[in-house]
């Protein structure tokens, strides 16, 4: 891509209503804007980093075995009479009429839906287990929406629901989502502790969250530090296999949220690993029985001929607010930088002066090979000051940036800098591109 072409709106000044650095960052970087409290537009670059998040949540969802359809914003008022939630779910639903005087009301979550699709075709034990999840825009009108899109009125999310045929068969889907959560965090870059917590609206009596710890966090945590520095189980993980030895091997150490904290549980944990922390909530999974499909009749019939409420959980993935997440885990005090896996392009070439011919052609030579290399260059070919130029590039994080100007390319030279250390290397414009082709620089 080319800068003069893209559309980046950037912004010089923090604007004043962002309080948390990320919100300014996605602000100021032309990411999102505002269309009303709680309400973005997604511009192209935020756009392609959401996409991006989105597109690896997907992978390892499909890795662990759900199965993806999309369901519609839009849901009917007596879908979720049937549930008993209508009621319940008080001011935070946006309860919408149409023409026919029909109530209608925009998606906070899908239980409801999934469960009803569930039992139109699912009749026997034989169809069991089954997890479908999708990716969609959902509404919460939220008492206080902040901090841009990490509490949003409209945000979207991941969720999945899995269907199985008793408790223990649902702790087993329930363990492979777990699973495939702490994978999903660690190739977005962050280190993600699963915690006890409390099941809110959504009802049941198992639940985690997963906690990005951050200063600027809207949840009180406390868990046991070793938690924070162990990986991920891998990519390589037998979804098919016994996955509650890694489950266990987390769920062993203190990790509770500030609903389900006990002091004196916490205070059994060596001192110096007692962390208490703020963190962001970027995922959620519940384990609810048949809180759903006992009064929506949603029944399969057993081995033993009996229909029997199917058991059900629920597991979802905060995709948009996961950006202010990312941003709050990787940024300096000039601007974002992205993990390769989410960066919206992979690197930024510069040409420090626009107009001098040397600089034009081996810029472009060098936009052409990195397009050929397949790595997503955005090439900044406009006319602004160079200074301008280097603070873009470093507002917006692309993970590398190849800087070319007249005094380097006399001696046949580029620079070539990485964003996260700011550390810079000089060679030859072949060098840079096959350096980069070969992720001679990757930290991930
Ligand atoms: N149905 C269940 C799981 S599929 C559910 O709705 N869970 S939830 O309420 O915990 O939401 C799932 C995830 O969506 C949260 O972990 C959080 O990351 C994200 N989320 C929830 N509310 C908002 C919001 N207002 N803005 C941005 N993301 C949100």
């Amino acid at each position: 891509m080319r800068l003069s072409r893209y559309f980046l709106p950037v912004l010089k000044e923090t604007p004043s209503d962002a309080e948390i650095v990320s919100h300014q960052l996605m602000l100021r970087a032309g990411m999102i804007k505002q269309q009303a409290a709680g309400i973005y537009s997604w511009l192209p670059l935020g756009h392609r980093v959401l996409k991006k998040i989105e597109q690896i949540v997907r992978e390892e969802q499909d890795r662990a075995g759900a199965i993806e359809l999309l369901m519609p914003t839009i849901q009917s008022a007596d879908l979720w009479r049937e549930s008993g939630r209508y009621d319940d779910y008080g001011d935070e639903m946006l309860r919408i009429t149409d023409r026919h005087d029909r109530e209608l009301l925009f998606g906070p979550t899908n239980e409801e839906m999934i469960t009803e699709i569930f039992r139109s075709y699912c009749k026997s034990y034989k169809d069991l287990p089954k997890m479908l999840y999708h990716i969609q825009w959902k509404f919460r009108d939220e008492r206080r929406p902040r901090f841009g899109v990490m509490r949003g009125r409209e945000f979207l999310m991941k969720d999945t629901y899995s269907f199985d045929v008793d408790e223990e068969a649902a702790r087993r889907s329930y363990n492979r989502m777990f699973v495939a959560y702490l994978n999903t965090f660690s190739r977005l870059g962050l280190k993600a502790v699963p915690m006890k917590a409390d099941t809110g609206p959504i009802g049941g009596d198992l639940s985690h969250e997963f906690i990005v710890l951050a200063e600027t966090g809207e949840s009180e945590v406390f868990c046991h530090a070793d938690l924070v520095e162990m990986g991920a189980p891998g990519l390589d993980v037998d979804f098919d296999g016994d996955l509650q030895p890694l489950v266990d091997q987390r769920t062993a150490l203190y990790a509770a949220t500030e609903e389900m904290h006990q002091p004196d549980e916490f205070a059994a944990v060596p001192k110096d690993r007692q962390l208490s922390a703020r963190g962001i909530e970027v995922g959620h999974i519940f384990y609810f029985g048949t809180k759903y499909s006992e009064p929506m009749k949603a029944l399969v019939q057993h081995q033993d001929g009996q229909p029997r409420p199917v058991h059900m959980g629920s597991y979802g993935v905060g995709v948009s607010r996961l950006l202010g997440a990312i941003i709050e885990a990787h940024h300096d005090e000039k601007g974002c930088i992205w993990p390769e896996s989410v960066a919206p392009f992979g690197v930024g070439i510069i040409n420090m002066r626009v107009g001098d011919e040397a600089c034009d052609v081996a810029s472009e030579a060098a936009y052409a090979a990195l397009v050929e290399a397949g790595l997503d260059p955005l090439y900044d070919d406009t006319d602004n000051r160079a200074g301008a130029k280097f603070a873009t590039a470093d507002l917006i994080g692309l993970p590398y940036q190849i800087v070319i100007g007249p005094r380097g390319l006399k001696e046949g030279k580029i620079e070539l800098k990485v964003r996260r250390t700011g550390e810079t290397h000089e060679m030859s414009p072949e060098d840079a591109v096959s350096r980069l082709a070969e992720r001679a620089f990757a930290d991930d």
